[in-house]
């Protein structure tokens, strides 16, 4: 067998990741960017359409317009429409699946493990309290689904409750109040058909209407509604890395966004029955192995899951390598970011592929449709299935496991929840270090892992450090969390790559220069907090030394979230830019009007030095504009 495929693979800012990958002897994603990597010009300008068969038609100097008239910025805002409204959709099937969750664990008298978490989101809707936590969880649930099925007509009503009444005036004066957040998306997708809307402005007042209901819904209210079912976070020490894995184990790797399908089957696992089951088979139990957002979701929530849960392994491009140790024995997935190009790794590697949602089916998984009611019926196909699977390949397969790989000390289970206990159920500390230049502002790195930005987690991971080292405290969510973990700058002793305030406050209280809140989901944790913050100084969002960064982003999803950051009017970072550079009012629009607009503003750089700079001299005005 070739030993090595080719060292020809991507950078990583993870060096033993790196090498592994270059010393595997299957192909990975990182080795095909290399084959990808003359881009075509027309689609990185956003300025090919082919909604019609006319098409496709590209814009060029010469060719000015499309066949039926449609002009560059027409092609480029539609081809932005239609990917924030996919981007929408999948987080909002991520929420109507976990409320429909919701709706059934009360019917069904189910657990409820965070009751704090079900007595907020009462209070915030204005329902009636009880002591019965089942009619409470039940009527929550109705609540947030009449919502979601509401037409686009008809205003959601609990945009009011969760927005912050600033944003929510503002919204309503724009006109971009969200109806039925399942018709935004229908109404986003027709938007962008052939030869209907051609006002680009309309179309980008659409995408931030959009951005509004895939933030409160999609992110917000998801991580909410899963607190109450699974369990709140808690701040707690956690390994990270390919040293999760535990050969002695057989491990199922876990990918996608819906955590709350799997609260069944992580007790079954863990239970008595199933771990004489894994010991009859050579094995010591089962162990559940973290991979992309529903992962993060796990690690942040492991204090509860502590017999099942081996940590966080890493993101959406470490799970080619997470499988190539050779010692997972299934892979299950529920939704994205599950990547093609596992398949061929899984059929050499003889791991059992299961799928728990249609939407995600993989080409050669099983699909094990999960629904509430088939809950029992579910874990034990499954269980069996991959029990299966280890008895099949174990002994047969070469283990490369790599036991030194990311690190035993993470910080993780930051939330709006658990930073405020920290602080002394007061946001008043944090804000006294701010006021105090300590800290200097926050910025909340958020959003995917590509393999362009620099390379795998390159620009992600050099941002952050550029950041910190400039006295400003780093918020993560999303796969950025799993590469920055891995790095090491969310273990305490990454305080010494911090500036001298931010370091002294580290250390003072044992914590990293990067607090990691988890999946892609907790930015809505962000704008949480973010609003706590601007309610305690009495100002609006605009005005906080706050800033994101999306510098990896990488599918429509994070798009949908990134209009979210735009209708908060939270300045936002992007390592690389969208694909909208052929429509120079597109652009202005996105870096400059938006100012006007939301108080929002886009900024594109992928160099991470000059990137800091940008976030670092807005956030000086911002102080300054607080007169701090
Ligand atoms: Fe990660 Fe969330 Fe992005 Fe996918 S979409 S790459 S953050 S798993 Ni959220
Ligand atoms: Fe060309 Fe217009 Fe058809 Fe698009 S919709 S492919 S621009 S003719």
């Amino acid at each position: 067998m070739n030993e090595c495929y080719g060292c020809n693979t991507c950078k990583s800012a993870d060096k033993p990741l790196e090498e592994f990958i270059a010393g595997l002897p299957m192909e990975t994603s990182h080795h095909r960017v290399d084959s990808q990597k003359t881009k075509c010009g027309f689609g990185l300008k956003g300025v090919c359409c082919r909604l019609c068969s006319n098409g496709p038609c590209r814009i060029t100097p010469t060719a000015p317009r499309g066949i039926c008239g449609a002009t560059t910025d027409v092609i480029v805002t539609r081809n932005l429409l239609r990917a924030v409204a996919s981007g929408s959709g999948c987080y909002i099937h991520v929420v109507e699946n976990t409320v429909r969750n919701l709706k059934e664990t009360a019917l069904a008298k189910g657990t409820v493990k965070g009751e704090n978490a079900l007595r907020l989101l009462v209070h915030e809707f204005g329902l009636e309290e009880s002591d019965d936590l089942h009619k409470m969880a039940e009527a929550v649930a109705d609540k947030v689904l009449s919502d979601l099925y509401k037409p686009d007509y008809e205003e959601m009503e609990l945009i009011e409750k969760l927005a912050y009444a600033p944003r929510y005036k503002k919204w309503k004066e724009l006109g971009i109040l969200p109806g039925g957040a399942k018709s935004e998306v229908f109404a986003g997708v027709v938007k962008c058909s052939t030869n209907l809307n051609s006002d680009p402005v309309n179309m980008l007042m659409t995408c931030l209407r959009l951005g509004i209901s895939t933030g409160l819904y999609g992110l917000t209210l998801t991580n909410l509604l899963n607190d109450v079912m699974l369990g709140e976070p808690q701040i707690r020490m956690a390994p990270v890395g390919l040293n999760v894995i535990d050969p002695d184990y057989i491990n199922i790797m876990i990918t996608g966004h819906q955590h709350s399908i799997f609260v069944d089957l992580q007790e079954r696992l863990a239970s008595p029955e199933a771990v004489e089951k894994a010991k009859a088979a050579g094995a010591k139990g089962f162990k559940l192995v973290g991979c992309t957002c529903v992962g993060q979701d796990l690690q942040l929530r492991g204090v509860h899951y502590t017999d099942i849960f081996d940590g966080h392994a890493g993101n959406n491009y470490t799970s080619e390598a997470v499988l190539a140790t050779g010692a997972i024995d299934a892979v299950l997935s529920e939704f994205n970011c599950t990547l093609p190009g596992i398949e061929p790794i899984c059929e050499e590697l003889k791991i059992k592929q299961i799928c728990l949602d249609d939407v995600a089916k993989k080409a050669n998984a099983d699909l094990m449709q999960f629904s509430f009611g088939k809950r029992e019926e579910i874990s034990s196909q499954v269980m069996d299935a991959i029990l299966a699977s280890y008895k099949e390949r174990r002994g047969q397969v070469t283990l490369r496991l790599l036991p030194e790989h990311g690190n035993k000390n993470t910080l993780t289970g930051v939330s709006e929840g658990s930073l405020y206990d920290f602080l002394g159920k007061s946001w008043k500390p944090l804000l006294d270090l701010i006021v105090s230049g300590k800290i200097k502002g926050v910025a909340g790195v958020v959003g995917c892992s590509n393999l362009t930005a620099l390379g795998h987690d390159v620009c992600t991971v050099e941002l952050t450090k550029e950041l910190i080292k400039r006295d400003i405290i780093v918020l993560s969510a999303g796969c950025s969390s799993g590469g920055i973990e891995n790095c090491g700058l969310m273990t305490p002793e990454a305080a010494e790559l911090a500036g001298d305030g931010l370091k002294e406050v580290c250390k003072s209280l044992g914590i990293p220069p990067v607090l990691n809140f988890g999946p892609c989901l907790a930015i809505g944790r962000l704008e949480m907090v973010a609003t706590a913050l601007a309610k305690e100084l009495n100002i609006d969002l605009p005005q906080l030394p706050l800033v994101l960064s999306a510098p990896q982003w990488l599918e429509e999803q994070a798009l949908a979230d990134g209009m979210f950051g735009a209708a908060l009017g939270l300045p936002l970072h992007l390592g690389q830019q969208p694909f909208i550079a052929g429509s120079d009012l597109t652009v202005k629009v996105l870096t400059e009007d938006l100012k006007d607009i939301t108080g929002g503003q886009v900024i594109v750089e992928l160099d991470p030095v000059k990137a800091a700079d940008k976030l670092e001299q807005i956030i000086e005005e911002k102080r300054k504009g607080l007169q701090i």
